[in-house]
């Protein structure tokens, strides 16, 4: 049974990912700060539950002592977006948040498994944004964040070209969780629940799971690069079709 290891799995994405692996026969690590909830979700589907901070040094070397000598798939998507002033109003410590998990976390993580990683010619996803891609107003310190992980994957693939293994990204758009906006906009719901005001259908947590379980279970010698994955009604980031 292949292994897959899954950051921020407590809630959104990672869960939903952690769901759709265990489905398809994978053993997952399920891992983030929330031990109840990993715990929860690693009962429900029969898989491994560990607690870990990507953005402490210590807690991720603790990780991979755990996971041990191989590990089939990384997915890295702990992170998160942390604030939307302009940057005339940026307040900093949103940003070092955003860098600490989005940027540092994932290379972090990545760094301490990648001997697991070569060793079973395995698979590591990035979930990135398409604020890699597209500036907006309020979005720099995430917009930074995000293009930056990004360039993590792009690095990657280049420095590991002749090892076995494969490095994909994931870019989502506008993706409705219980949880992203909410965090953005510090436990606002009226402000979060605005992000997604009159749009029909934005995605949800299973379709960008599905990119990732896709990109992942492709034959071993095809490397998805990318998926830009948005809802219909987000042509592009500004471009978005609101019913109302
Ligand atoms: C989320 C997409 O549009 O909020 O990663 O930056 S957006």
């Amino acid at each position: 049974m292949p292994t897959a290891l899954v950051t921020g799995a407590s809630s959104g994405i990672g869960a939903a990912t952690a769901r759709m692996l265990a489905g398809q026969g994978w053993e997952v690590i399920c891992v983030a700060r929330r031990t109840e909830r990993i715990e929860a979700l690693a009962a429900e589907i029969g898989g491994r539950a560990i607690t870990c901070d990507v953005s402490d040094a210590d807690s991720v070397a603790a990780l991979a002592d755990q996971v041990g000598d191989r590990l089939d798939l990384l997915v890295n998507n702990a992170g998160g977006a942390h604030g939307q002033q302009p940057i005339a109003e940026a307040d900093f410590d949103d940003w070092t948040t955003m860098y600490t998990s989005n940027v540092l976390g994932a290379g972090r993580v990545t760094k301490a498994l990648l001997p697991a990683l070569v060793a079973a010619a395995g698979t590591i996803v990035f979930v990135t944004s398409t604020a890699a891609d597209a500036a907006y107003e309020g979005g720099a310190g995430y917009n930074a964040a995000k293009a930056g992980e990004m360039m993590l994957a792009r690095a990657l693939r280049l420095e590991l070209f002749d090892q076995p293994v494969r490095i994909c990204e994931i870019a989502p758009g506008m993706v409705r969780t219980d949880e992203f906006s909410l965090t953005r906009f510090d436990g606002d719901q009226a402000r979060a629940d605005k992000v997604y005001d009159g749009v029909d259908e934005p995605l949800v947590a299973d379709d960008v799971a599905d990119a990732i379980v896709w990109v992942a279970t492709r034959p071993g010698h095809v490397n998805i690069d990318r998926i830009t994955i948005r809802p219909r009604a987000q042509a592009a980031q500004h471009k978005v079709h609101r019913t109302n």
